[in-house]
């Protein structure tokens, strides 16, 4: 595995990681702190708007949380799925599928991407900050999202993990399903499997280490022994 550190010379951290505390920023701080990489992490506060600034703009044209510039590649990174597939591919060689694997790693990365996080998102949009209650929208979503959980439960039911083992399929999938259940109350009591899933996830020591990362607290900067600079 690649560890990266402080450049001695320069003091640099390799990695910047611009995130807030949402799903999508909570995948990058899973896979950074499984890969034991050093990085360091800056509030971008989307509820001040911080995401549409200029300076930011020019990270990531869309405007929005995680974006990861790498240092020691010379990248910058939008899009937390591309992250995940960049970390992976650049210095998670745990995490590399082999050819017959990718593809259908690729088709469970673009299922959260096309249809668990814009459901998900929408229902949260429609329960907790529409400035009306739209019985017909939450109803909608909801039904939609409780499908979604019925096709992840049936693939899970012959495996431990989404694409067999532990996979960036697993990370990306895992904030949502979690924010689904604890904060807008969807239930896991029909989704056995799914259920036990999450449950597996929630107690890897980088997904709980991932907690924290994004949340308002000086910025600080994350080291493989799991310090703070
Ligand atoms: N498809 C994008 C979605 C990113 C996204 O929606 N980020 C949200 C936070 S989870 C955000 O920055 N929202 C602020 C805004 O839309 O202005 C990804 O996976 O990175």
């Amino acid at each position: 595995m690649s560890h990266l550190f402080v450049d001695a010379e320069s003091g640099m951290i390799p990695i910047d990681f611009y995130t807030f505390a949402t799903p999508n920023g909570r995948k990058v701080a899973i896979m950074l702190e499984e890969l034991e990489l050093s990085y360091e992490s800056h509030i971008i506060d989307i509820e001040r708007g911080e995401q549409k600034s200029p300076e930011f703009l020019r990270k990531n044209p869309n405007g929005k949380i995680p974006v990861v510039v790498d240092h020691a590649t010379n990248k910058t990174i939008f899009e937390s799925c591309a992250i995940l597939l960049y970390l992976a591919e650049t210095y998670g060689p745990s995490f590399a599928m082999h050819e017959d694997e990718r593809l259908e790693l690729l088709q469970w990365l673009f299922f959260q991407v096309g249809h668990i996080g814009p459901m998900i998102g929408q229902l949260w949009h429609f329960k907790e900050f529409a400035s009306e209650q739209i019985p017909s929208a939450i109803s909608r979503y909801e039904k939609e999202c409780y499908r979604l959980f019925s096709v992840l439960d049936d693939r899970l039911v012959a495996r431990d993990y989404i694409n067999g083992r532990y996979s960036i399929s697993d990370i990306a999938t895992w904030p949502w399903i979690d924010a689904a259940n604890s904060q807008l109350g969807l239930s896991f009591e029909q989704f056995p499997h799914l259920k036990r899933w999450h449950a597996a996830i929630s107690e890897r020591p980088a997904v709980i280490r991932s907690a924290s990362i994004g949340h308002h607290s000086p910025t600080a900067a994350f080291t493989p022994d799991g310090s703070a600079q």
